[in-house]
């Protein structure tokens, strides 16, 4: 039986890496075997485009070759990692995928949801997440996280409008899609905010 395709997704310092163990330990301990990955990035290659897409040299990069790299790198995470895993039986559990594609690229830089829907049909053919965790707080809270913590990326330079945009993008898709996205109150504390994100793996993991 093909296995489930979980993403975490959400702006600047909300908690993706702070959670996304919590969440692998949940599932094993159901008795799930789980691949843990991230976009962008998971493979070889994959990891060299989020070099290029992060480095703060590369100030002139065009909206749509930024859109571009993230799909290159996306073909071959899913031809590389995510489908063969999936094609065992495996859960896959994924760091940000084409949600933040839309949120950020998207929303953020204010590429055309029809130019993105394109490439997600083209690279990822029927390949949706299965379950999408949206952990969301206010975007100054998550800046005020994100700059306690390291050196600020290329996209962690722009100003706060764009992570208010990638926000509000974010949320529109996680109202479009009920069924899909769950939202997780990321504002509060780590314990609280697992406690939230165990009851929706709970019901999940059982159904
Ligand atoms: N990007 C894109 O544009 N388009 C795409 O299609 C894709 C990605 C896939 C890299 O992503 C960049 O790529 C990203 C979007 C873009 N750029 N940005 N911004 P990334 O996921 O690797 O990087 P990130 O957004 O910068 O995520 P992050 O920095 O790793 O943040 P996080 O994982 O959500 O947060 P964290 O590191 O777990 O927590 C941040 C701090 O807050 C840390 O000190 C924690 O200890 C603290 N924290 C966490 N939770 C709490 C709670 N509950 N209370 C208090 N403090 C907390």
């Amino acid at each position: 039986m093909r296995g489930r395709f979980i993403t975490i997704e959400g702006a600047e310092g909300v908690g993706k890496t702070s959670n996304i163990e919590f969440v692998r330990q949940f599932l094993q301990a159901t008795g799930k075997t789980v691949a843990v990955t991230r976009e962008p990035g998971g493979t070889e290659l994959g990891e060299k485009i989020r070099s290029l897409l992060l480095d703060r040299e590369n100030v002139d990069m065009a909206s749509d070759t930024e859109l571009l790299l993230m799909f290159a790198a996306r073909a071959q995470h899913i031809y590389e990692v995510i489908q063969p895993a999936l094609d065992r039986g495996h859960w896959v559990l994924c760091d940000r995928f084409t949600d933040a594609t839309f949120a950020y690229q998207g929303g953020g830089r204010g590429v055309a949801a029809e130019r993105i829907a394109v490439l997600e049909s083209w690279v990822q053919r029927e390949l949706r997440p299965d379950l999408t965790l949206l952990l969301d707080l206010p975007v100054e809270l998550g800046l005020q996280r994100a700059a306690n913590r390291s050196e600020p990326d290329r996209f962690e330079q722009e100003r706060v409008d764009f992570f208010h945009r990638v926000r509000e993008a974010y949320l529109q898709r996680a109202s479009d899609e009920p069924d899909r996205f769950v939202v997780i109150d990321a504002g509060r504390d780590l314990k609280s905010v697992q406690h939230q994100i165990g009851d929706v793996l709970q019901e999940y993991a059982a159904a």
